[in-house]
């Protein structure tokens, strides 16, 4: 398999999810600034995004979901995501689809302020907007974390690959999670797992 990522993005869930999993992957970098690698990411995906997997066989897969679905079904020993039919599976696949839909929508606005207007004061309430969306939406991972270790329990799932990306910029986005203390504390958890530190430092050739 080919995987094609930049650094600092939604690629990063899938990363870790190479790693948890233990799957032989050849990782490609890309970055439109540097144009590294994009006329080859074009060639597999013409919207050009990453995260783009590309199988043996060739074929391509596209978006977050349903590459961190095929990546955790490749290796069923992982824990990363309850077999076909279990309940847990499709509370795994709720967690994933909040933090890609709710979170990463909400987040991805907020910073792009600058782009939807030029006025100081509207950007000022762009922020205000988001930054209250995301608030009320947080509250679902508040309330899990106070007892569980992970959003789904003691098991490191593919939620959390995602949800790492999510909250590591919304934390920026929002100013810290001082209102927040389980995900503060869920974050750190976070943070401390071998394979998001092994898929954050992932840096391709950059010097
Ligand atoms: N819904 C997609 C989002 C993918 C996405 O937005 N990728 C961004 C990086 S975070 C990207 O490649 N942006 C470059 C572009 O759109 O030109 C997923 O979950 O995979």
């Amino acid at each position: 398999m080919k995987y094609f990522y930049s650094t600092e993005s939604s690629s990063v869930p899938d990363l870790i999810a190479i790693e948890e999993a233990g799957l032989a992957c050849e990782l490609i970098e890309t970055s439109k600034s540097r144009n590294l690698n994009i006329d080859l990411l074009e060639s597999f995906n013409p919207m050009s995004q990453v995260g783009t997997l590309v199988l043996d066989d060739g074929s391509v897969l596209t978006q977050n979901i349903a590459i961190l679905t095929y990546l955790a079904d490749l290796a069923p020993g992982s824990g990363l995501l309850p077999a076909p039919g279990e309940r847990s599976r499709y509370d795994v696949l709720s967690w994933l689809a909040y933090s890609v839909s709710d979170l990463q929508k909400g987040l991805g606005m907020g910073f792009r302020r600058k782009e939807l207007t030029s006025s100081e004061a509207a950007q000022a309430e762009v922020l205000d907007f988001f930054t209250k969306m995301l608030e009320r939406f947080l509250m679902r991972v508040e309330r899990s974390t106070e007892t569980l270790r992970y959003v789904m329990g003691e098991d490191f799932t593919i939620a959390d690959c995602h949800l790492y990306f999510t909250l590591k910029f919304i934390k920026v986005l929002i100013g810290g999670f001082d209102k927040f203390p389980n995900t503060a504390a869920y974050f750190e958890r976070l943070l401390g797992r071998p394979s998001v530190q092994r898929a954050s430092a992932i840096k391709g050739d950059r010097p």
